[in-house]
């Protein structure tokens, strides 16, 4: 029995919904409202103490933090595997993913953004204006890195979709969200584009999600 807490708009559970298809692995959902504040409850930080999802649950044991999930789902359900077979190739991958998992999404999520608003005293304009600074740059240099590869397939290493592409779909959808400006990632819009024509991907999407409202 696998259940996942998460928000159909949060990427870090975007990535899991992702992998757990991937895999195959049927879950079901709990949603934690992180626009009414329910992350931030007592119930939820006796699960969760930094007050965030995703977490993942599976049979009666808890596991927080999304890269750990997903390497521990990796591990639990080796095929197909999300991770290339040789150290270096792994290696490369978690290079990648890092830009994204240690320093995209931490600095534009929500709790930040709201601090900036607030603390910053910019409003939604300079919490827009941040984000889309960050996700830009951060990106741009994850294209730099993958356009350096040789590759056939628009997938950004071997020729399925695999860890790279469970980071980087959430975190282009969070782009677009926030209208960050993209023109400079060629590499990182096909292998998103080619990935979210998947099944695995496309029932991932936050869109058709259980809890999901309609956009705005
Ligand atoms: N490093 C954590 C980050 C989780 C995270 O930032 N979750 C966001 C949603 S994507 C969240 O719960 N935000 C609630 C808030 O900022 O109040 C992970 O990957 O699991």
């Amino acid at each position: 029995m696998t259940t996942l807490y998460g928000y159909w708009r949060s990427s870090a559970a975007y990535r899991l919904r992702i992998a757990l298809n991937i895999k195959g692995v049927g879950y079901d959902q709990v949603s934690v409202n992180l626009k009414e504040g329910e992350q931030n409850g007592e119930a939820w930080r006796a699960i969760q103490p930094q007050g965030l999802v995703p977490v993942l649950e599976h049979n009666g044991q808890q596991f927080l933090q999304s890269p750990a999930i997903l390497e521990w789902i990796d591990e639990t359900w080796p095929e197909p595997a999300l991770l290339p077979a040789d150290a270096a190739g792994r290696a490369k991958v978690r290079a990648w993913t890092s830009v994204i998992a240690c320093d995209i999404h931490p600095v534009q999520n929500l709790r930040i953004l709201k601090a900036v608003a607030a603390e910053g005293g910019t409003g939604f304009e300079g919490m827009k204006a941040w984000a889309q600074r960050w996700i830009t740059s951060g990106l741009e240099s994850l294209e730099t890195l993958v356009a350096a590869q040789d590759r056939e397939t628009p997938f950004l290493h071997a020729d399925r979709a695999g860890m790279a592409e469970v980071y980087l779909v959430p975190q282009l959808y969070n782009a677009r969200r926030w209208g960050a400006d993209l023109t400079n990632c060629p590499t990182l819009v096909a292998a998103d584009e080619a990935a979210r024509a998947l099944p695995a991907f496309a029932e991932a999407d936050p869109a058709v999600q259980p809890d999901a409202e309609p956009e705005g």
